[in-house]
């Protein structure tokens, strides 16, 4: 087990305990306040789990989902099977990168129930539901009250799909809330001071490949170290935490984090996260990692021109462009 940083060690009010599977904070949501939560998680940018965060009769089965959803039309990533396990420096496309095609959501739990969405690694990224039945849960207004969390930048959004999907090594700008509403997930964080032993993408690859292979991605894969080409990730892996993630359990990841997600098991595993600024703005400010992904951002401009010119005088213009504006 690793060693406690000394940040993530201090006492917190309410009786929360440190998980001895995940080393990171972990406390009941009933202990939670927005007092608390802001002292002791959102002022140092600290990752806890919160258990509880979701009421036990909440399960967003296959089932449920289907009714609710019914034919709502929804994107689905393709990430495709060979893509796991390949040097990740072949790749063309990670993440939100990777095609997306739209499809009812009850053609994609068909895929799900007849196992192609596993054979085919078509998962639910970062899919915004606020135009969906589900967009006004009222989990998701609890949440938010127990946590005191301003200013959000993003819909709730669906990070759902087949066990196995591996949602690959990577840090956001901004800071995140991801809430476990079916099955179970195993997460492994980084803290923000392992930006280089990690080996992100460089900001070059991103002037090239624009946001398809984002600077906030790595290159290795912390389950199969290659020490061999990546020698400072021996030095990245004494800074590991692995957390569980059950349903009912919400995460907060501050911004910075490195953090890869791994579905449980063999069935549909469902989650919902959302961003939000980074507050306090100081802490934002000071952080190299954060300003990194939007020097990116920038740098993939002149690329992102070029692909919406070829999306504008295509035959097929509705679909590319809709294909286009996934990808941002
Ligand atoms: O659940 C997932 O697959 C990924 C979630 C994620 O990357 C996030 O919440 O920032």
């Amino acid at each position: 087990m690793n060693p406690l940083p000394e940040a993530l060690a201090l006492p917190d009010p309410g009786g929360s305990e440190i998980s001895a599977l995940s080393r990171i904070a972990t406390l009941a949501a009933a202990d939670l306040t927005p007092q608390g939560f802001e002292q002791n998680y959102l002022n140092p940018g600290r990752p806890v789990l919160i258990q509880g965060a979701i009421p036990a009769e909440t399960d967003w089965t296959l089932d449920y989902l289907t009714a609710v959803l019914g034919d709502t039309p929804l994107p689905i990533q393709d990430h495709g099977k060979s893509h796991q396990g390949q040097d990740k420096r072949q790749w063309q496309g990670t993440g939100s990168g990777v095609d997306s095609v739209v499809m009812p959501f009850r053609d994609y739990a068909a895929a799900l129930g007849d196992r192609t969405a596993h054979a085919q690694d078509w998962y639910m990224g970062k899919c915004a539901l606020d135009q969906t039945p589900l967009g006004q849960a009222p989990e998701f207004a609890q949440i938010e009250h127990r946590l005191g969390m301003k200013a959000p930048v993003t819909p709730w959004s669906f990070w759902m799909g087949p066990g196995g999907h591996v949602t690959h090594l990577h840090y956001d700008c901004m800071d995140g809330v991801l809430m476990q509403f079916h099955g179970a997930k195993r997460v492994i964080l980084f803290p923000p001071s392992q930006l280089y032993n990690l080996y992100p993408f460089s900001l070059l690859k991103q002037l090239i490949h624009g946001p398809k292979l984002r600077a906030g991605h790595s290159r290795v894969y912390p389950d199969q170290p290659d020490f061999a080409q990546f020698p400072r990730l021996q030095e990245a892996l004494n800074h590991r935490y692995d957390v569980l993630l059950q349903r009912g359990d919400a995460l907060y990841i501050p911004a910075g984090w490195w953090h890869e997600v791994i579905a449980l098991g063999d069935d549909v595993t469902c989650s919902v996260n959302r961003f939000w600024h980074v507050y306090p703005w100081a802490r934002g400010l000071r952080s190299w990692s954060k300003w990194r992904v939007h020097l990116g951002s920038i740098l993939a401009i002149p690329h992102l021109l070029k692909e919406l010119m070829a999306a504008l005088v295509s035959g097929d213009r509705a679909q590319k462009l809709h294909q286009w504006r996934l990808k941002l």
